[in-house]
């Protein structure tokens, strides 16, 4: 037998060069988006609608890179045991609401030390004003003496920048409270790029147009937040149908009867954001739909609408929750993915800092 390659198999070697060759082109061609999200309790509806619902939607067009923010977690919870927990949970949330490991890149911020690195050189070029200036800052240490207030809650926005700037992205999208953040990251690449030499790309924020701040249930004029008080605050995304009944029959309403949006509304206008994000019905619709109706048929609705949505999350997160090694291979591969990329952008800074 001939050990020469016929004429058909080149042919087939060249078309399979080609066809490596462009669809590397064209994955490396695609915009980057980076966002993370904070691994200090359980997620709940507003970090779905704000961001994980985004960066699904996502993930196909775009070069994304999305994180679990263990190190971010630490500014807030001291607790081993209860971190551990929620980093397992979060990262299985990812996955039970839809992000594909084969299209985006996923790890533990804490995998790579390159962030803790960058942040540290971040925090050499920002000031105590504009960090005290941060609203999640002033709201988190609001009430606090300045000798209990944690020094990592203080300079939790330079660490943010160095996570998204290693990756050099286009986009961060992110849900309305953490604007204020991505404006500080885009300052903090800008002096850095113009004190010392051009390495980091300066990114926009990309929030949804419409969930970028989900209120509490508890209370619509704060938002929903995973380290609220109350669990009366928030729907978890693990929550039981049970509990989501219960949570939204006794969710604030507005004064008067109308299952009306409006800014002197700011109960009901979240109730229905909650609504239209997860049927995709517009408010208006919503507010044809239940004109005449009662709060009580509105929030039934709503509760079984939420229950809808979660039942193939939480059913996944199940079958996720039997198999731990897979989630963590999972993780140990985007690693070794994000390793190089974050590598690569450390040591440019580096260098433009005279560090080598
Ligand atoms: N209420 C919200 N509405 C819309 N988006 C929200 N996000 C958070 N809360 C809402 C978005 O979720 C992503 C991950 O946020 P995070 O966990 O990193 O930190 P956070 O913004 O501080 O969220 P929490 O739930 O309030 O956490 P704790 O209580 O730990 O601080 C971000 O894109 C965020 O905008």
């Amino acid at each position: 037998m001939s050990c020469k390659p016929s004429a058909v198999s080149c042919k087939l070697y060249v078309c399979i060069c080609f066809l490596t060759t462009y669809s590397w082109r064209l994955i490396s061609s695609k915009k980057r988006v980076v966002s993370g999200i904070t691994t200090s309790g359980e997620l709940h509806l507003g970090n779905y609608i704000g961001a994980l619902q985004q960066f699904i939607a996502l993930q196909s067009e775009y070069d994304g890179y999305f994180f679990l923010a263990d190190l971010h977690a630490l500014a807030t919870v001291h607790d081993p045991e209860k971190l551990r927990k929620s980093i397992r949970s979060i990262a299985n949330l990812y996955l039970a609401c839809g992000l594909d490991p084969e299209q985006a890149t996923f790890f533990c911020q804490s995998a790579l030390p390159a962030h803790a690195e960058l942040g540290w050189m971040l925090n050499t070029i920002s000031t105590m004003g504009e960090l005290s200036r941060m609203t999640q800052y002033k709201d988190k240490s609001a009430g606090n003496a300045n000798d209990s207030i944690q020094a990592g809650l203080f300079t939790y926005p330079t660490l943010m920048a160095a996570d998204i700037l290693l990756y050099q992205p286009k986009l961060v999208p992110v849900g309305d409270d953490q604007k204020q953040h991505i404006e500080l990251t885009r300052n903090l690449a800008e002096r850095f790029n113009k004190r010392f030499s051009e390495t980091f790309t300066v990114p926009d924020v990309l929030t949804p147009k419409q969930g970028a701040r989900i209120m509490g249930l508890d209370d619509p004029s704060k938002k929903m937040s995973k380290s609220a008080s109350s669990a009366a605050n928030y729907i978890a995304l693990v929550d039981s149908p049970e509990a989501i009944k219960k949570k939204i029959s006794k969710a604030v309403t507005d004064s008067g009867t109308e299952i009306k949006a409006g800014k002197d509304r700011p109960a009901l206008t979240n109730l229905l954001t909650i609504f239209s994000e997860l049927e995709d019905v517009s408010v208006a619709d919503l507010e044809k739909r239940y004109g005449g109706k009662s709060y009580r048929d509105f929030k039934s609705d709503l509760a079984d609408v939420i229950i809808a949505t979660l039942k193939p999350v939480q059913k996944t997160l199940e079958e996720l929750e039997t198999d731990p090694k897979y989630v963590d291979d999972i993780l140990a591969k985007g690693a070794e993915k994000a390793r190089p990329v974050a590598a690569k952008t450390l040591a440019e800074a580096k260098t433009a800092m005279g560090l080598g």
